[in-house]
Parts: structure tokens; sequence; C-alpha cells
């Protein structure tokens, strides 16, 4: 690995593998050993040049305070975060010595694994470490906490289909922003529906807030939050009944048509209205909008999946194309997540059988940490802020609480949930490692290197998950446990292996079958083995409780009223980069609701509900809908004044397909704290 580190001063090209759509391709700045800068470059064409502010502040995050550069073990209570340096001998030994004591004494199920969207990179999860927890028989974790029935829908209708790419929004004559927000969440899509605009388009934006996007829109469809599903259905209804429906592409291209056609006919605009609390007259121009430009292309997001419709209502919005026979132009259709993009297994360096343990949904960690039954006995926790992302906050936070706990947490950075770890082991960060990452909104595959040593005495998720499987003796002879053995397998694993390793060797950057920008159903089909899209897939038809498509009305009392969404903010990516601020984050409130309850700007508010509370500031603002507030994702204990956070007061109850998060099933009371 050294002989590739740059010299000093040097400009190194790089990857953002950090949990976004964009996937940037960098230009990292190195001076004797640090980074100094870090910009965008163009070998990813959606980078164009220029990255986010956050990650531009990424090298204090690399050279940061809270950087862990070496082996501790907790000396104090938990969650005190009083740790005495070790040696990495020492702290493998000492966690290889309980993960077999354990496994042999309760079995492996008493050791549970967590992870998430630390690093979306192919090298740095589901290898080694997954390697290591099959081979040990440890419980396994559903990691459903994003995207769960997003992909669920996704994957029951088209198999994933590869989306719309952010370069041909250009072409569309309607843009539809559906319950994401890339002003925050990523910026690149952006230029290009700004020029889309520019020439003509129209911009329509659905999302509870009036966010900087909404204000531009041409129509801003401020729904109460878990009611996409029914304002979706009202304009698929519509187009049915108005003739608009494409008959045609759906009796060639889809199964399902009929039935689909069937249960939305309950969903009149007024009815959808009622619920959405938008007016009719809004819903029919929406729905007149779309039916009539083409091109016509739609960016589904996140921010509609997190609630108990969630699947459905992504279902319902990724059957509008279909229905109104947007596909098969330029700029036509729509953009979920492209992470299928590839045919890559990504599972393909693991090389270990998957056993049939205990499958724990990662949205129940709390719970589950909290289970007398067949209790866990270590947590493992790598890729995640367990603490701040979870829903359930106070039961999590008792989970590793538990002194019969044993946890480890394997971070770059000294997290929330690091402060209650009986080991942490100091973790590279992506510029101090091999890597190779695809997008999930941008359709490229890049190679990431390290720009500089490691940091401190940290070391990559592969070679430690390695190391562990060696000291624990599960390691087996021909493991692929290099960043490039795990490389090779990955590109072996893809039927196009040979021109991704030359695009990867010449250009840095690699697209699905050389394709940048594929038209969806002219050069992207379902990948359904009849290529037809399912309108109404049989297995989310079995899992959903009351059927796919069938509306529960959305949560809220007369106790707690409010719906509390927790979307992305801009200067952090879920929780990382949080140690960057020291500042408070406030909760949103709309005038109205502010008024109702004697709170002003700047006040500071008490937000409960019957799991727990929240004390911090409170922002009037009348991008807030009444009835609708709004406190950031991934906030640290630093950032309010009770230490708690949205997840506090998110419930841990399921979305109706795709078991994910309702962490927009929030309902709160606000108050005026005394
Ligand atoms: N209230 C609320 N909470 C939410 C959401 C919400 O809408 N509302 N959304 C959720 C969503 S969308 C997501 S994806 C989850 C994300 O939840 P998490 O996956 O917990 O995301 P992060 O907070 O970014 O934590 C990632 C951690 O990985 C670490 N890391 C980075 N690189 C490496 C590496 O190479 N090795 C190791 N070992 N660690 C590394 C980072 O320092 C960071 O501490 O949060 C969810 N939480
Ligand atoms: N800066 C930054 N970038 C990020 C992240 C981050 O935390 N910070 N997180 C990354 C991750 S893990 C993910 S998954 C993506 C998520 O990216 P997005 O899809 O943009 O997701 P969110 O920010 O969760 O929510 C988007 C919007 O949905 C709205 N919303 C909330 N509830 C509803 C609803 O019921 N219906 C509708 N229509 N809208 C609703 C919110 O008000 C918000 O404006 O972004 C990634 N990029
Ligand atoms: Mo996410």
């Amino acid at each position: 690995m050294s002989e590739r580190l740059p010299a000093a001063g040097e400009h190194v090209p790089g990857v953002c593998p950090l949990d976004c759509p964009d996937a940037c391709s960098l230009d990292v700045t190195v001076s004797e050993g640090r980074v100094t800068a870090v910009g965008g470059s163009h070998v990813n064409p959606v980078t164009e040049g220029y990255i986010c502010s956050k990650v531009r502040r990424y090298p204090e995050v690399v050279h940061g305070e809270r950087r862990v550069r070496f082996p501790r073990l907790r000396v104090g209570k938990k969650g005190e975060g009083k740790f005495r340096q070790i040696g990495w001998d020492e702290a493998l030994d000492l966690v290889a010595r309980k993960m077999r004591e354990i496994r042999d004494a309760h079995g492996g199920e008493a050791i549970l694994p967590v992870s998430y969207g630390g690093s979306n990179g192919y090298v740095s999860q589901d290898t080694t470490d997954t390697r290591l927890f099959w081979r040990l028989k440890a419980s396994r974790l559903a990691r459903n906490v994003c995207a769960a029935p997003s992909g669920a829908a996704a994957t029951g209708m088209t198999g994933k289909m590869t989306g719309v790419a952010m370069q041909d929004y250009v072409h569309a004559k309607l843009v539809v922003m559906w319950g994401v927000n890339p002003p925050a969440s990523g910026i690149h899509i952006l230029p290009y529906v700004q020029e889309a605009v520019r020439r003509g388009a129209k911009l329509v934006v659905v999302d509870p807030r009036r966010t900087k996007l909404a204000e531009k829109a041409d129509l801003h469809l401020a729904v109460r939050p878990g009611t996409d599903l029914p304002v979706a259905l009202s304009i698929i209804r519509w187009l049915f009944e108005s003739g608009k429906a494409d008959r045609e592409f759906l009796a060639k291209h889809t199964t399902g048509a009929e039935e689909l056609e069937r249960r939305a006919s309950v969903w009149t605009f007024a009815r959808a209205a009622a619920e959405a609390r938008v007016s009719e007259a809004d819903l029919e121009r929406f729905a007149r909008m779309y039916a009539d430009a083409r091109p016509a292309v739609m960016r589904c997001g996140w921010g509609l999946e997190r609630n108990v419709n969630g699947g459905s209502a992504v279902a319902a919005v990724l059957a509008l194309p279909a229905v109104a026979g947007k596909f098969g132009v330029r700029g036509g259709g729509y953009t979920m997540s492209n992470s299928k993009a590839f045919d890559i297994d990504a599972l393909a360096a693991v090389s270990a059988t998957e056993p049939s343990t205990r499958l724990v949904n990662m949205n129940l960690v709390g719970e589950t940490l909290l289970a007398r039954e067949n209790p866990i006995r270590l947590l493992f926790v790598y890729n995640c802020n367990a603490l701040q992302t979870l829903p359930a906050q106070a039961k999590v936070r008792r989970g590793l609480e538990r002194e019969d706990l044993f946890t480890v947490v394997f971070d770059p950075v000294l997290t929330d949930t690091a402060l209650y770890a009986d080991v942490v082991l100091p973790a590279t960060t992506f510029l101090e490692r091999e890597e190779m990452s695809r997008g999930y909104g941008a359709i490229a595959l890049q190679r990431g290197r390290p720009a500089i040593p490691p940091v401190g005495e940290s070391r990559p998720n592969h070679e430690v998950f390695a190391e562990l499987c060696r000291r624990t003796g599960v390691a087996q002879p021909g493991d692929p446990e290099t960043a490039e053995a795990i490389v090779a397998t990955l590109l072996g694993s893809s039927r196009e292996r040979d021109a991704l390793v030359r695009a990867l060797e010449t250009k840095g950057v690699a697209h699905p079958n050389g394709v940048a920008a594929p038209v969806q159903f002219v050069d992207a089909f379902p990948k359904t083995p009849d290529r037809r899209m399912r309108l109404v897939p049989e297995d989310l038809e079995k899992e959903a409780s009351a059927g796919l498509y069938a509306y529960r009305s959305v949560p809220g009392t007369s106790e707690f009223p409010l719906a509390l969404v927790s979307p992305s903010n801009d200067k952090m990516i879920s929780s990382s980069l949080g140690e960057l601020y020291d500042e408070q984050f406030p909760v949103e409130i709309s005038p109205s609701d502010a008024v109702a309850r004697g709170i002003a700007d700047g006040d500071t508010v008490r937000v409960w509900n019957g799991q727990g509370e929240v004390r911090c500031k409170a922002h009037v603002s009348d991008a807030l809908t009444p009835g609708v507030a709004s406190l950031s994702k991934g906030l640290w204990s630093h950032h309010t004044l009770s230490g708690t956070s949205a997840n506090t007061l998110a419930p841990d109850t399921l979305t109706d397909v795709g078991a994910g998060a309702c962490f927009n099933d929030a309902r709160v009371q606000v108050e005026r704290a005394r």
C-alpha cells in the first residue's frame, strides 16, 4: 500500500463512499501526511468538479479532536467515555476471546453485529466482516433502517431497474421531486433540474416542508407526512378514468394494471386531498401536468418511505410513469435507487455460507438488546452510530448501558455510541484506505486509493475483520483478505468484469454496459424474468398484511397532534461530521402551531411523546405546514439541551412492506419549557 502514497502537496484522485446518492469523484490535496483539502473532480461525470460543503470539511474529521487514534479499553461507567489506550494485539485478543467464549457457552446468536452506511464502499462492508459473523454463526442483521420499503417496492416491481441518470433531467418537460430534498441530500442533481427549468420544464415538489426546491416549484404539494399513497393513487385513478392511461404500454410491458386500477378507483381527488390536507384543485392540476408532459421524470426520494404506508407509497409513485406512459424516451421515467445498476454481487467476497441464525431487524436493536430470552451478550458496532440513528433511542441507550453486554465499537470517530463501548477500535477513513464504490444516484463505479497513511494506529475494516477471523479460528486458506483480492473477487462476479476493469484502469470510472445514462425501457429494463414491470407484485401483496396499496390512516392523537419529520440537514451525513458542529439544532414549527402554544422563535421548548422528550430551541418557520414539525436526523447528544434527539421520539414500528423504519410516524406535542 505504502508505495502508492502520494508526495507532499500532491493532488490525488479519490471517491467519496459516504452515504449519499452522488458518489463524487474527488481531488484530494495532501501535505506532509495530512489531508489539507478535498474537492471534486470530473472523473464521475455528475460531480462536475465540485462537491458539497460537508465533505469539503472532511479533513477536519480525519485530523479532528474526536478522531480515534488508537484502541481503547473502558475504565469508567458505560456512557461516560472514560478509556485507556491499549495496543491492537491486546484489543484484538480480548475481542476474539470474548467472541469465542460467548459462542462456545451460549451459541453464536448471542453475538450481534450492527452496521450500516458509514461507508457505502464495496470493500469496507460485507466482505471479511460478514465472513467473520457468518462463520461464527452470529445473529444476522436486517439492514432495514433505510431504503427497506423503497427497496422492497423497487425490487418487487422491477428487480431494481436502473433509473434515469441525473444528466438526462435536462431533457424533461416536467420534473417531479417526490419526498426528496437534494439541496441537502445530494446536490449534484440540482444543476440538471435547474437547466431543465431554464429550458421551460415545470417543477413539482411533493414534501410536507417548503424546502428551497419547493420555493422554486410551479406546484408544491405540502402533503401531510405518510399520505403519499392516496395522493399517488388518486392520480392513477384519474389517469385511468380520463382515458389518459397508456393502455398499450401497460398491456405490453406490465402485469397487474387492472388490479392497480381497481385498487386506485376509490381514491377520488376529494378523498385523497382530505387525507393529505392539500387542495383538490392542486391534485388535479398535478395530474394534468403529469399526463400532458413528455418527457416527464420523477425523482422518488426516501422521505415518503419512512412511515407505515411507506412501501405502498413508493410502489404507487413508481407505478405512475407506467400508467401515464412516461418511459421509453430520454428524460422520461423515474429515478429511485441505482444501487443495483451494476451486476456486481456485493456479497461475492464474503466467501462463506450464510447461516440460518436469528435475523434481527435493525430498527429493533433496542428491543433486542433488552430482551431477556436468548440475550445478546456481545454487540459489535461498525459503520454505524447506532445510538443516534436507530429508532426508539431510549431503548437503544438502555441496551447499551447493560453491564452484562460486551460492546465493541469500530469507528474512525469517537461517536456517542462509542462512549458506551467496552473496546473502541480505530478505523481508517476512506482517505486512508483502498475502496471501490458506486453511487446509488450516480450510475458510476470508481476505485478509491489511500491519500495519506492511516492516522494514528487506525486500520481499515477489511484488515481488522480478517484478523478477527484468524484470532477466532474461523479463517480459511484462500479467503480473499487484501483489498486487491476483495476487489478482484467482486469484479469477477460481474458478467462484464473485463470491461469494468478496463474502464476503471483507463478512465477511473465505469458505467454498466458502458452506458452512463440509460433510457428506461430502451437500454434498461425491469430485471424480472419476463422484463415486465409488476404493478401488484405477488410477494409484496403477501407481505402487506392488508394487501399492497391498502392505506392506513396516519397516526396522531389529540395528545400528540404534531407529525415530527426528521429529514437530512446540509451539515451532516446522517450523524457523520456531527462532531464538527457545536451549535444546537432547533425543532422547526409552523407559525400557527407556535402561536397556539405561546412559543416564539428562539424559545426553549420541550418536544415529547410517550417514548420520551427532547429539549431544544424552537425555530418558527412558515416553511412548515401547520401540524408538521421538523427536527434533523443524525443529531448528536451535544446538539440538543436534553442530549436526546428525534430518534427518542421515533417509534420502532415497521412499514407495511420491507419492514423499514417509521421515523416520520413520530407524533409529538410541543410546549414552552418552563
Ligand atoms: N430520526 C431519524 N433517524 C434516521 C433517519 C431519519 O430519517 N430520521 N434516517 C436514517 C438513514 S436514512 C440512515 S441511512 C441511517 C444511517 O445511520 P448510520 O449508518 O449510523 O449513519 P452515520 O450516522 O453516518 O454513521 C456511520 C458511522 O460510520 C463511521 N464510519 C465511516 N467510515 C467508516 C469506516 O471505513 N469504517 C468504520 N468502521 N466506520 C466508518 C462514521 O464515522 C459514522 O460514525 O440513519 C437513519 N436515522
Ligand atoms: N446532507 C446530507 N445528505 C444526505 C444524508 C444526510 O443525512 N445529510 N443522508 C443520506 C441518506 S442516508 C439518504 S437515505 C438520503 C435521503 O435523502 P432524501 O430522500 O432527500 O431524504 P430525507 O432528507 O430523509 O427526506 C427528504 C424530504 O422528504 C420529506 N418528507 C418527510 N416525510 C415525508 C412524507 O411522508 N412524504 C413526502 N412526500 N415527503 C416527506 C422531508 O421533509 C424532506 O424534505 O440522503 C443522503 N444524503
Ligand atoms: Mo439512508
